[in-house]
């Protein structure tokens, strides 16, 4: 394991790669444009067309599924709270997308591109949000807090540190059941590492060698409470040499550059080298939940270039590289909009859960009453 100093994000991602691009073969006469990405495969955290355009799409399912939720939250359908993701989608899908089946995830409230990347659906997370019975949760818990813990996509009980251990906890058990080659992904905010749970996860994971990979998605508030007010270091990735962890930088709002150094990190955990710690600056661009404005958020840091909004970056560049056209895009975009359209009308006429037919257990652990799920 590399024991770690702050690992400055490689700049090394090739911005050209070899031979045709993807958008050239799919769009006629686009104009091709020589890169140089090496093929998939070819190296840890390598980023190819084929990865970059799946994640691009996840990012604009997740942006406008978002979009979705926001408008059925302000017209009251949507009980509880909604919390959003909008500018962390490109940090969010890097993990999601080079995590694979027999994998844990456990992503947190800002996370549904990743979710959607690690095989979430846009209809399961409508019926989640709409209460659906037919969902994953059977209508009966807080939007966020879904998953399928069977399949290793936990369901979060708290987006504030708590998942990092339920994560090593996973893995913990597939090392005991002899499952080699697992990867534990999660993603917290930066709010989230000042918590005991976090240093209790992170250090075992470090004292057990566990694979995990933690993202940290510093947006520079938690909630409303500001960098300087929560952690005295001059720089989150100095945190990983103190548990004995690797650290890496990312650019939080660049997809190619997200795509690239958590794929490194997750092919470096899958390999043995232990936990893997990944720092990426970004800002979300909307409030904590629907229901905050945001307005402590300075104007000048909305401007800075952290305030990128990374699904127009990630498009732009796509289209730079000849990776995507601008014809795909739009019929991305049209083809999204109305597979949630359709699928808002269908789960609206849904059933609710009805009281009288429940046994209230979270899960299909009959015979026990215990429900999962915690309060934002
Ligand atoms: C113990 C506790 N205190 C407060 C909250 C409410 N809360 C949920 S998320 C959050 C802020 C988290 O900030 P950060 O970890 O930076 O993540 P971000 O929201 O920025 O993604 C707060 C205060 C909570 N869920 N639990
Ligand atoms: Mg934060």
């Amino acid at each position: 394991m590399t024991k770690a100093p702050a690992t400055k994000a490689s700049s090394s991602v090739p911005k050209k790669a070899a031979g045709k691009s993807i958008a050239a073969k799919t769009a006629s006469k686009k104009i091709e444009k020589v890169v140089t990405t090496p093929p998939a495969g070819t190296a840890a955290g390598s980023v190819t067309p084929e990865i970059s355009r799946r994640a691009y799409r996840t990012m604009l399912e997740a942006r406008l599924l978002e979009e979705k939720l926001a408008a059925l939250y302000r017209s009251g359908k949507i009980v509880g709270g909604v919390f959003l993701g909008r500018g962390q989608e490109a940090l969010s899908v890097a993990l999601g997308i080079h995590l694979r089946r027999g994998d844990v995830y456990a992503p947190l409230i800002r996370d549904q591109a990743g979710r959607l990347a690690f095989g979430d659906t846009i209809l399961d997370t409508l019926r989640t949000y709409l209460g659906s019975s037919l969902g994953s949760m059977r209508g009966r818990d807080g939007n966020i807090h879904r998953g399928r813990p069977s399949e290793g996509y936990h369901a979060m009980i708290s987006h504030l540190g708590a998942m990092v251990s339920t994560v090593c906890g996973g893995l913990i058990a597939k090392r005991f059941r002899g499952e080699t080659g697992v990867v534990g992904g999660t993603c917290i905010g930066e709010g989230g590492v000042s918590t005991g749970s976090f240093h209790e996860g992170v250090n075992m994971a470090a004292v057990e060698k566990l694979p995990l990979v933690v993202v940290v998605a510093n947006n520079q508030f938690s909630y409303s409470t500001p960098n300087e007010r929560q952690f005295a270091c001059a720089d989150l990735v100095a945190k990983a040499a103190g548990y004995g962890m690797a650290g890496h930088r990312a650019e939080g709002n660049d997809l190619i550059d997200c795509l690239h150094v958590i794929g490194k990190a997750v092919a470096a955990a899958r390999a043995g080298e232990g936990p893997q710690f990944v720092v990426a600056d970004l800002l979300r661009l909307v409030g904590h939940g629907e229901h905050d404005d945001a307005s402590y958020i300075p104007a000048e840091l909305k401007k800075s270039p952290l305030g990128r909004d990374c699904l127009e970056l990630a498009r732009t560049t796509l289209l730079e590289r000849g990776w995507l056209t601008e014809k795909e895009a739009s019929d991305w975009h049209a083809a999204v909009e109305k597979e949630i359209e359709e699928t808002s009308s269908k789960v609206m006429r849904e059933p609710a859960p009805d009281p009288a037919e429940e046994d209230w257990n979270a899960f299909a652990t009959l015979g026990r009453n215990r429900t999962v799920g915690g309060s934002e």
